[in-house]
């Protein structure tokens, strides 16, 4: 009921992490252009094909610091069943995904506090961008809810069959399409992006690619490594027609793997990929790193080794801004903060920290891969646990009615509509 929110609100506040002053404000005032990269996971990020082929280079750039990008190695995906729609959801109120069915179409009445609603206040115009139509995944809905005022889906594309595969519209089109819109937003903005054709089963139309596929004795993986190599370089267009436009310099830009891309059942392929016998539980749990990556004008970048998760994203987000975010019910930190929790619970009751992994109840050492004392998870598994409830309860009982964040006005869910939108 609504009293729980009182105890919920005093839970976040006393997890929030002081913003790291060599980060804070940092990209005040600049637009944020989020990329969500289709199933794209860790492991592929400075991968070598065989034959020494990188398979994403462009983003291996990254990873040494280039375009001022940080790059978090050791970040991890907390998406449930509604998979990119439940990354989305936590990126923007880092609040986790139900572990009973998709939020975005459970709960897309809710009262949410969400980045999109915060950012418009500030002065943003805030924009998504997806190539498929408005109701997939109840994103309409949802989005009215999260408070974005402008919603490009579908119709502002030109779905011929070309340009799109199974889930819409392919990533070098879109991209490309997508940035006449972006130029004429009015700055500064808050966007996002979803890429879509790094798809299972990642087969591609032969024209798009004369990357090699792999030989791993396995379709799906064979395919995943040319459907990867095609979004790095459409990423990489991207960056470039960014800096044309005059915005890379203006923008903070978030590149981030919604999920996985490769299930258990390609653990023989993976095993060949990474060298390895086999894909034990624990390596299993490991491959569920996805790329962050953030780009931030003026602030020198690298790779840096702090374990996150994807509710941590949106603390970070609002510090780099300049924007206090403590008195908002967030169960994530900043990830730049000297106090950031290296907690990343996981929807299915694994939790992963930057010393052990516990995974099916078992904890492991994560520098030696070996099983510890059941024990020494005991803190950090009472932790999660505590986040996953919390959160659960605000979702499941609309909790955000009953509290207003100081200088918060909440959308008004009526009078966005995204059919009046003009071309
Ligand atoms: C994109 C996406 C569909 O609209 O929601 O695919 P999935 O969620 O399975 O990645
Ligand atoms: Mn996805």
């Amino acid at each position: 009921d609504s009293s729980d929110i009182n105890d919920i609100q005093n839970f976040a506040k006393s997890n929030f992490a002081a913003p790291n002053p060599d980060y804070y404000a940092k990209g005040k005032g600049m637009n944020v252009i989020y990329i969500s990269l289709e199933s794209l996971q860790s492991f592929i990020i400075n991968y070598k094909m065989p034959d020494g082929t990188e398979v994403t280079p462009f983003l291996n750039k990254l990873t040494t610091g280039a375009d001022n990008t940080t790059y978090f190695k050791n970040f991890f995906h907390q998406t449930g069943s509604g998979k990119t729609s439940d990354a989305e959801f936590m990126m923007e109120n880092s609040l986790f995904p139900l572990s009973q069915g998709p939020v975005f179409q459970m709960k897309g009445t809710n009262a949410y506090q969400a980045a999109p609603a915060i950012m418009d206040q500030h002065g943003y115009e805030t924009a998504a961008f997806h190539g498929n139509v408005k109701s997939f995944w109840n994103r309409d809905q949802m989005y009215r809810a999260l408070g974005y005022e402008r919603f490009f889906d579908a119709k502002y594309y030109d779905m011929s069959s070309e340009n799109t595969k199974n889930y819409g519209m392919k990533d070098k089109s879109f991209l490309q399409e997508t940035m006449p819109y972006l130029k004429n937003l009015k700055q500064p903005f808050y966007s996002k992006l979803i890429l879509l054709s790094n798809h299972f089963p990642f087969g591609m139309d032969p024209e798009d690619t004369s990357f090699k596929p792999g030989d791993f004795g396995d379709k799906v993986v064979n395919n995943y490594v040319q459907s990867a190599n095609y979004m790095d370089q459409a990423v990489e267009q991207f960056f470039k027609d960014l800096k044309e436009a005059g915005l890379f310099d203006k923008s903070i830009v978030i590149l981030y793997g919604d999920h996985y891309g490769l299930s258990e059942n390609h653990n023989d392929a993976m095993a060949k990929v990474l060298n390895k016998e086999q894909i034990t539980p624990f390596d299993n749990a490991q491959l569920q790193r996805v790329p962050l990556f953030i780009h931030i004008p003026k602030v020198a970048g690298g790779t840096v080794p702090t374990y996150g998760g994807d509710v941590d994203v949106r603390p970070t987000l609002m510090s780099l801004l300049g924007i206090n975010t403590k008195n908002y019910i967030q169960f994530g930190t900043d990830l730049f903060s000297k106090q950031h929790q290296q907690i990343v619970p996981f929807r299915n009751g694994d939790v992963i920290t930057s010393k052990y992994s516990i995974v099916g109840g078992s904890v492991y050492d994560n520098a030696t891969g070996k099983k510890v004392d059941r024990s020494f998870g005991k803190p950090y598994e009472t932790q999660a646990k505590k986040m996953l409830d919390y959160s659960d309860k605000v979702i499941y009982g609309d909790l955000l009615r009953f509290y207003t964040p100081k200088g918060f006005v909440a959308p008004d869910v009526s009078k966005i509509n995204y059919n009046t939108d003009q071309k």
